[in-house]
């Protein structure tokens, strides 16, 4: 007797814990009222192949001064040296940092081949003083220089001390490596912009312990603001994720660095970053041709990559030396995201169904199938972490989409919404003047269409068109798109 109704009071809770974890807070949807449909995707997808955007009205003005972007191959950095190109600056003006190679499309088909290149481990102090003391062409040498670093190892997976030297190694060391490198007076560098994360800010939600009478778990919708930043750095298990802990301390360095001579900031781009078709969101889900959701109805800002490129070009304007006394944004991190409402990642399946042109499957589990899943990985991810020698017997860390399913994700898998009022003011009021003119409707929308154009140029190794689709060429060098 007592047993059936342990069983009972068992099944009962699981069947509340998976309510609460599937609930939508009313704070959260008060951001986002509205979801995507198939038709109003149909039709910002037309608008988007009939409207292309020229960036190149939008960034500031081209600058007498030279750049480093270290992680310039990536996602990010990528769109900064487009962006300053785009602008006018010479390449000779530009040096790309990275330990890849420019693999990017956009990138390979641009003058940013012609920039200068060094292959950098910037966990390395003597690769990255080589990077920088490696002579400039004579016609920009004399002038300023303006770092950008938005290079970053991402494991959101990993919450425990004992993995936190994986993401350290580059996201702080590298980060203090290219800082002080930076900081030295012969470089000349006086602007130093750093791409942080919005979930620098994100406390760990309280799904534990969760009580049946709650509607869903604590802390399960949170702002993001930059107000964490003038507060003391809170302890590691406070943050979501081993990420978070190494880019809010190098936060913290960078911005301590600040002086009038040499001005710094860091911008935390939310949450999502997409853009490429090699990004780790929309580019990868649309790669794979099959997404399972973790956290489908949570309502979360994204970005595009071109908007947070925008963002650190407008950081810069804001800092420019013009003022002996640096402005009130300086030395200080602002969180930025796209204009227009949050969205679920729900929605944002939903527009890979229904606009990739490559196949597309999506499928959802039951919340607490979810968080069983990710806690067997973390046991089993920290099992080989605390015994390397497992490792030697074959036994391998998790990898794939199901290796990054641990608790930790899950932790960052709240309803979030992006706070970027502080970055939209203007320079005089304490902001940097930040202007996303593209929400994220449009932003994904561009992207799938950038996509659809890659898969039947035959651009994305082993992504063939879906069945039912077929190429129609239409006014030169014009796609359209038909369903059958
Ligand atoms: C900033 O975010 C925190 C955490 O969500 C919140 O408590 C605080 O009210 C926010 N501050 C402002 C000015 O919105
Ligand atoms: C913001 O991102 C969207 C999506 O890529 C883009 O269309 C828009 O032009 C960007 N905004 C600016 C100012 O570059
Ligand atoms: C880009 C880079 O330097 N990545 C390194 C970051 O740290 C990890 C672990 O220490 C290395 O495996 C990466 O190569």
């Amino acid at each position: 007797m007592l047993m059936l109704v342990l069983l009972a009071v068992g099944i009962f809770w699981l069947y509340r814990f998976n309510t609460a974890l599937k609930a939508t807070p009313e704070e959260a949807r008060k951001f986002s009222p509205k979801r995507w449909t198939q038709e109003q995707l149909k039709e910002a997808y037309e608008h988007a192949q009939k409207h292309p955007i020229d960036f190149s009205k939008h960034v500031p003005p081209a600058q007498k001064r030279r750049y480093i972007i270290v992680g310039g191959s990536g996602l990010v950095g990528g769109d900064i040296v487009l962006h300053l190109l785009s602008r006018g600056q010479p390449p000779s003006s530009i040096r790309i940092l990275d330990f890849a190679p420019l693999s990017r499309d956009d990138m390979l088909s641009s003058p940013a081949v012609t920039c200068d290149f060094v292959k950098t481990d910037i966990t390395s102090a003597p690769s990255v003083t080589s990077a920088f003391s490696k002579p400039w062409p004579p016609s920009v040498s004399h002038l300023p220089l303006t770092v950008f670093h938005t290079a970053a190892l991402i494991r959101p997976q990993d919450r425990h001390p004992l993995l936190y030297p994986l993401v350290s190694n580059v996201n702080l060391t590298g980060t203090l490596n290219i800082l002080t490198t930076a900081s030295q007076p012969h470089h000349n560098c006086d602007i130093f912009i750093a791409t942080s994360s919005a979930s620098v800010s994100i406390l760990p939600p309280k799904f534990f312990p969760y009580y049946p009478w709650q509607s869903h778990p604590q802390s399960y919708f949170q702002l993001c603001n930059e107000s964490d930043f003038s507060l003391p750095l809170r302890p590691h298990n406070k943050f979501f994720a081993n990420y978070a802990v190494s880019k809010a301390a190098a936060e913290r360095a960078i911005c301590a660095a600040n002086t009038p001579s040499f001005r710094t900031g860091c911008l935390r781009p939310g949450n999502a970053i997409y853009g490429q078709k090699t990004d780790p969101l929309v580019g990868n889900i649309l790669r794979q041709g099959s997404y399972v959701a973790y956290v489908p109805q949570v309502i979360q800002s994204f970005i595009s990559s071109q908007n947070v490129s925008l963002a650190h070009l407008q950081f810069e304007a804001a800092l420019l030396p013009s003022s002996p006394t640096p402005p009130p944004c300086a030395g200080r991190p602002f969180v930025i995201t796209d204009s227009g409402p949050p969205i679920t990642f729900r929605d944002m399946a939903l527009a890979c169904e229904t606009l990739s042109d490559a196949p597309f499957t999506y499928s959802e589990l039951p919340p607490i199938v979810i968080h069983a899943i990710a806690h067997v990985m973390e046991f089993w991810s920290l099992l080989l972490a605390r015994f390397p020698t497992l490792t030697k017997l074959g036994l391998k860390e998790p990898s794939g989409p199901i290796g990054m399913l641990q608790p930790a994700v899950l932790n960052v898998g709240i309803h979030s919404v992006v706070d970027d009022s502080n970055a939209k003011k203007g320079v005089g009021e304490g902001g940097i003047g930040y202007t996303p003119v593209v929400s994220t409707l449009e932003g994904i929308v561009r992207q799938i269409a950038e996509f659809n154009r890659d898969v039947r140029a035959g651009r994305v190794e082993g992504v063939k068109l879906r069945e039912g689709i077929k190429e129609k060429v239409g006014m030169v060098g014009e796609e359209v798109r038909v369903v059958a």
